[in-house]
């Protein structure tokens, strides 16, 4: 008998409320003009594209920032509204043995595609991102809620009452950071309180990127049932792709970002998925929306021999 094939399900999450620059609500636009369903094709898997969530946009909303005790949090009311929808979609994919990828959107996407794929199971994450997106709304700096994503799963600060934002079946003890390069000073204490595993870009210089994505591996899967990867391009460096919302010199290479995604599928943990921030507007004739595409191959299994 032959083994029938994993059905990928795309969900698209087109929001820009988590940023301050418009643009990255066209990212699930571009991810799928840019091959993806072709790119997953190579990687022997069949795909299914159930569109995208209801998304308002910024302009018909109020940025209105969410009263907490301390600190703000703009367009929560909005983000509350995708997260449950992409939550939704995301148990609903897993429930069918699909494997779900979001496609963003700004980063606070990831807190339906957490939340949502942490609902019956166990999961660790890893989070490809220049970025450590531990602000809580007290310590951010901006009020964007991109910035913000790690913390609110994890239920830190002022996240800890807010319900529909935490992930049940996630520890703080599976998450890994991989490729830091741009940390606020507040943040760093708040990565600190989390007790999440954080690398720099200055420990792949040093230990070589396969070395940190195994031991990121290690950590995301220790225990649980299956890994989410949330995949920021802005984790690469911006001469690769140079379309996302927030570029920080000094990322990986394309070539280190393809073997770390292998590295993801050899270890056959990979449970959701998420793309994220790659921003149309700023993009060369999307390119960093075919490496969005082409990284999913990678983390799929596409096989080269
Ligand atoms: N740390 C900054 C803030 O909180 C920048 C936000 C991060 N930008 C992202 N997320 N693209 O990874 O506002
Ligand atoms: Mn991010
Ligand atoms: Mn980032
Ligand atoms: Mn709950």
């Amino acid at each position: 008998a032959t083994e029938a094939l994993q059905t990928v399900r795309v969900i698209g999450a087109p929001t820009d409320y988590g940023a301050n620059r418009r643009g990255v609500d066209m990212g699930p636009s571009a991810i799928r003009y840019a091959g993806l369903a072709a790119q997953l094709e190579r990687a022997g898997v069949a795909v299914a594209d159930g569109g995208d969530v209801p998304a308002p946009r910024a302009e018909e909303r109020d940025p209105s920032v969410e009263t907490f005790a301390a600190g703000r949090a703009r367009f929560l009311r909005e983000t509350r509204e995708v997260t449950i929808r992409v939550a939704d979609r995301v148990e609903g994919a897993l429930a069918t043995a699909d494997l779900p990828i979001v496609l963003g959107g700004d980063h606070s996407v990831a807190i339906g595609s957490v939340t949502g794929s942490a609902r019956d199971a166990d999961v660790g994450v890893v989070w490809f991102d220049a970025h450590a997106d531990c602000n809580t709304p007290e310590t951010s700096p901006t009020g964007n809620v991109h910035g913000m994503p790690l913390a609110a799963v994890l239920g830190v600060g002022a996240f800890a009452d807010v319900e529909w934002a935490t992930a049940d079946g996630l520890r703080a003890d599976n998450v890994a950071i991989v490729g830091l390069r741009d940390v606020d000073e507040r943040e760093r204490d708040a990565i600190e309180e989390s007790g999440v595993t954080a690398f720099t870009m200055a420990d792949i210089d040093t230990r070589g990127l396969t070395n940190v994505v195994d031991d990121a591996v290690d950590v995301a899967t220790d225990g649980t049932d299956g890994v989410h990867v949330s995949l920021d391009l802005d984790w690469l460096d911006p001469r690769e792709a140079p379309g996302v919302g927030t570029p920080v010199r000094g990322g990986v290479t394309y070539r280190e970002a393809h073997s770390a995604l292998e590295r993801v599928a050899g270890r056959d943990c990979l449970r959701s998925l998420d793309l994220v921030e790659v921003n149309p507007i700023l993009d060369e004739r999307n390119e960093t929306a075919e490496l969005a595409a082409e990284l999913a191959s990678s983390a799929l299994g596409r096989r080269i021999l």
